[in-house]
C-alpha cells in the first residue's frame, strides 16, 4: 500500500516528537510543513527531512494536495487551520484541545461533517500503556459496575519551561491538562451526566489561568461517581509523577487501582494481582515525559487506520466534541458555584 502523503502545520518542539512517532509506525509520509515563520518550517524541514516548506498554508494545500494535515499549531490555530482543510476537503487531525472554545469546536465539527471530509483530534492519553490496561479489566468486568472512581493528576513538574504559551491562557489546566483526563473518563466510564467543578489559581500573576481544578462528576449508565483533580502548583509532593495519572476504582466485586511507575493493582476477594504496564522506550522521547509521548504511537496508529477507511478511530472530532462540551461545563459550573447537566 503506498504511504499516505502528509503535512504538517506548525513547526514547534510537539511538530518534531510528533513526526518521530508518525515515523515509527511506518505507512506515511511528510511531505510539506507550514509555519508562520518562514525560518522556523526551513530549520524544522533541514533537521527532519521534509522536502517542501510554506508559509502560506492554502497555497501548500493546493499546491502539495496532501492526503491528509496534521495540525499541530498552538490553540489559536486549531480552528482556523483545520477550516482551511475542511473548505479544501483535506482530511486533519487537529491536536488537542481541539477549540478555545465550545462554539469553536461545534463549528469546527460541523464544517467537516458538511464537507463530507474526515477529521479528528490527536488525543493521546486513553492510549498510555497503562491506561490502556485498567480499560480492559474494566471491560473485562472484574469488579463489576464501577460505582466510584478517582483520577489524580497533581504535579509540580514545571511545564511552562517547555511549552511557555501556557502562561497566558486564561483558562489554562482544564484546556491544557483536564482534557486529556476527561477524554480518559469518558473512555472508562461513559458520558458526563452532569459536573459540579471547583478551581484556583495559585500562581498569579505568573500563570494566568486556574492552575487547581476539582470536578465531581455522574458518568455514563452506571452513573459512576468520578472525581478528578487537577494541580500543576508548587505544593511540595513528597514524589513528583508527572506525567502520569493515578487512578482508583471501585465496583461491587473489587477495587483497580493505577498508581506510580505504571502499577496497575487488582484486587477481588481472592486477593491482589499486581502488575507494571511500563511504556516502550523510544529514542526520540522525551524521558520527562516518556508515558504521555509513547502514547502519540497507538494513537496515531488508531488514526492512521480510520484515515485509511479501516476503523472508525477512537477520536474523531464529533467524539471529542464530548470532551469539549464536558470542559466548558466544567468552567461554567466553577464560574456559577453550581452543578451543570450536560446531554447524554
Ligand atoms: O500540554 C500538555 C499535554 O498535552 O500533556 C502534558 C502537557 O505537556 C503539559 O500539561
Amino acid at each position: 500500500m503506498p504511504p499516505l502523503r502528509f503535512a504538517i502545520f506548525g513547526a514547534g518542539a510537539w511538530s518534531r516528537m510528533q513526526l518521530a512517532a508518525w515515523r515509527e509506525i511506518g505507512g506515511t509520509e511528510c511531505v510539506a510543513i507550514y509555519n508562520r515563520s518562514r525560518e522556523r518550517a526551513e530549520a524544522f524541514a533541514r533537521d527532519l527531512g521534509v522536502p517542501a516548506v510554506y508559509d502560506d498554508p492554502e497555497k501548500l494545500l493546493r499546491e502539495v494536495q496532501p492526503d491528509f494535515v496534521d495540525n499541530i499549531t498552538e490553540v489559536g490555530g486549531h480552528k482556523p487551520l483545520s477550516l482551511l482543510c475542511a473548505k479544501h476537503r483535506i482530511p486533519c487531525i487537529c491536536q488537542k484541545p481541539m477549540a478555545a472554545s465550545l462554539q469553536d469546536a461545534r463549528a469546527m465539527v460541523a464544517a467537516f461533517a458538511r464537507a463530507k471530509t474526515p477529521f479528528f483530534v490527536h488525543e493521546n492519553w486513553r492510549w498510555q500503556t497503562p491506561m490502556r490496561a485498567l480499560f480492559e479489566s474494566l471491560r473485562a468486568g472484574i469488579i463489576g459496575a464501577p460505582f466510584r472512581a478517582r483520577l489524580t493528576m497533581i504535579s509540580g513538574f514545571d511545564v511552562w519551561a517547555n511549552q511557555p504559551a501556557l502562561r497566558e491562557l486564561e483558562q489554562f489546566i482544564m484546556t491544557d491538562l483536564g482534557v486529556h483526563l476527561f477524554d480518559t473518563a469518558r473512555a472508562c466510564f461513559g458520558e458526563a451526566r452532569s459536573v459540579y467543578c471547583q478551581t484556583h489559581r495559585t500562581l498569579l500573576p505568573a500563570v494566568k489561568g486556574e492552575n487547581v481544578a476539582t470536578l465531581l462528576l455522574s458518568m455514563g449508565e452506571a452513573r459512576t461517581s468520578v472525581v478528578i483533580e487537577l494541580a500543576y502548583a508548587k505544593t511540595p509532593l513528597e514524589r513528583e509523577v508527572f506525567p502520569q495519572t493515578q487512578v482508583f476504582v471501585e465496583g461491587p466485586l473489587g477495587s483497580l487501582e493505577l498508581s506510580a511507575d505504571h502499577w496497575l493493582r487488582v484486587t477481588t476477594k481472592k486477593g491482589t494481582h499486581a502488575r507494571r504496564h511500563a511504556p516502550p522506550r523510544y529514542a526520540w522521547a522525551d524521558p520527562r515525559y516518556a508515558v504521555a509521548h509513547a502514547s502519540m504511537v497507538p494513537c496515531l496508529q488508531d488514526l492512521l487506520g480510520a484515515l485509511r477507511g479501516k476503523s472508525p478511530g477512537e477520536t474523531t472530532g464529533a467524539d471529542n466534541l464530548k470532551t469539549m462540551e464536558l470542559t466548558f461545563a466544567a468552567y461554567e459550573s466553577a464560574a456559577k458555584d453550581r452543578v451543570i447537566h450536560l446531554r447524554t
